[in-house]
């Protein structure tokens, strides 16, 4: 390593669909190395790569890769307008490359240069689902005997065609279809809300006391709903119970605290600190589940952990097939480096998806370990990539019964 400054010479990004769409944000430097970021945003993947392309990429030329703060700061306070799912995720994208660089520079896994190892690997989850209880009794089973220590379970609602997490019979869910607009699904919460307590007392009884199960509510609920669901699952003993309400007020969440103990997960869809800020301070959730890509990266991830670590609150973040390898190797190195981590959602991604991104990180017996790689451990097939151009694709909507939009 040389002791002059490196400086950044190209910016690509790539957008690429090997069964579902990725975009993946590409850093070279002059003395030839490279760095990779994660800036997929789910159903709005091509805003992400004009705004890097057209408004980041020429600010980025010449500029040292190893101001990674600087450059943050630069990009976040120099926007002026600040926070948003497109911004943060686009910035998010460029400090993940920028670790890799440095990792990369230094020869270390990126977990080092943060600290090092408070844990020897990351507890993980994963998705399990059945349209009615016995196939999702099933999928329960055969996650266990992959190894996993805790498993979100979601099931079907009675009068219901298409329900959130869930598909009948045929392959994986996925919840953005490739389709030139969104599906409308309808959803009717009160049938939901007197079905999901006796399907999760199910998955209790069937799996016995030690493994974690989780439930994910998406957003559908009233804080009056959520209170009355959180007390109906006390027994059930879940490991936590997420987004209840949608979390634009989070006035309403000392309601629901106010009358259930079920421990309450929420944020995958946050970008900021200050978005966490009141949930966290006020002690409102137990679990954090902001996403390294669209929470404004490593460097913004480990300022929201911070935060949370002074009121105990935990970090679980997102990681579903629409968050790439890349960015899971991140949100690993943050994992095994910082001690209020305390759960890795995975999802999986499909074989092509793990010949696209070659990576260091690995799963065995519940866990997942980021690797020893130098930097991020993900080095992407550029050619294999470019073999499976972008195509639309749309996370479903949601209408009441009237025919209202409600959320999803
Ligand atoms: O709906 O990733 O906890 N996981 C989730 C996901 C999200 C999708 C949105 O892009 O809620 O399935
Ligand atoms: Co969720």
């Amino acid at each position: 390593m040389s002791g002059a400054a490196d400086t950044i010479t190209a910016v690509d990004v790539l957008v690429t669909s090997p069964g579902r769409n990725f975009v993946t944000l590409k850093i070279t430097t002059a003395e030839g190395l490279v760095g990779w970021g994660d800036a997929t945003l789910n159903g709005r993947e091509l805003a992400v790569a004009s705004y890097l392309r057209d408004h980041v990429a020429p600010l980025l030329i010449g500029r040292d890769p190893a101001r990674i703060e600087d450059t943050w700061q630069y990009l976040y306070r120099g926007v002026y307008w600040r926070r948003g799912p497109v911004t943060m995720t686009a910035i998010g994208a460029v400090d993940l490359a920028l670790w890799d660089i440095k990792g990369k520079t230094t020869g270390q896994p990126v977990y080092q240069l943060l600290g090092g190892a408070v844990r020897d690997r990351v507890l993980t989850y994963t998705h399990a689902s059945g349209w009615e209880v016995p196939e999702l009794l099933d999928a329960i089973d055969a996650v266990r005997e992959r190894g996993f220590l805790a498993v979100r379970a979601q099931s079907g609602v009675p009068g219901h065609d298409l329900v959130y997490g869930v598909t009948r019979g045929g392959p994986g869910y996925e919840p953005a279809g490739r389709v030139a607009a969104p599906v409308e699904e309808v959803w009717d919460t009160e049938s939901y809300l007197r079905h999901a307590p006796g399907v999760l007392a199910a998955a209790r009884a069937h799996v016995g006391p030690e493994l974690r199960l989780l439930h994910d509510v998406h957003h559908r609920l009233t804080p009056g709903q959520a209170a009355r669901l959180g007390r109906a699952v006390e027994d059930v003993d879940l490991f936590w119970l997420e987004d209840v309400t949608p979390a634009e007020n989070q006035e309403v969440l000392r309601h629901v605290r106010h009358h259930t103990t079920v421990p309450l997960a929420i944020g995958e869809v946050f970008n900021t600190v200050w978005e966490c800020q009141s949930l966290i301070t006020e002690q409102l959730i137990d679990y954090i589940r902001t996403c390294v890509t669209h929470a404004g990266g490593i460097s913004h991830l480990r300022r929201i952990a911070a935060l949370a670590d002074i009121w105990q609150v935990k970090l679980g973040p997102h990681g579903p097939s629409d968050v790439s390898p890349v960015a899971l190797a991140a949100s690993l190195h943050v994992g095994l480096s910082t001690p209020n981590f305390a759960i890795q959602e995975y999802m999986g991604y499909e074989p092509l998806v793990h010949e696209v991104f070659r990576h260091a990180w690995s799963y065995e017996d519940g866990h997942l370990h980021p690797g020893e790689a130098p930097g991020l451990g993900v080095e992407v097939d550029e050619e294999l990539a470019a073999r499976f151009p972008y195509e639309a694709a749309y996370l479903p909507v949601a209408r009441r019964r009237d025919g209202s939009m409600t959320d999803w």
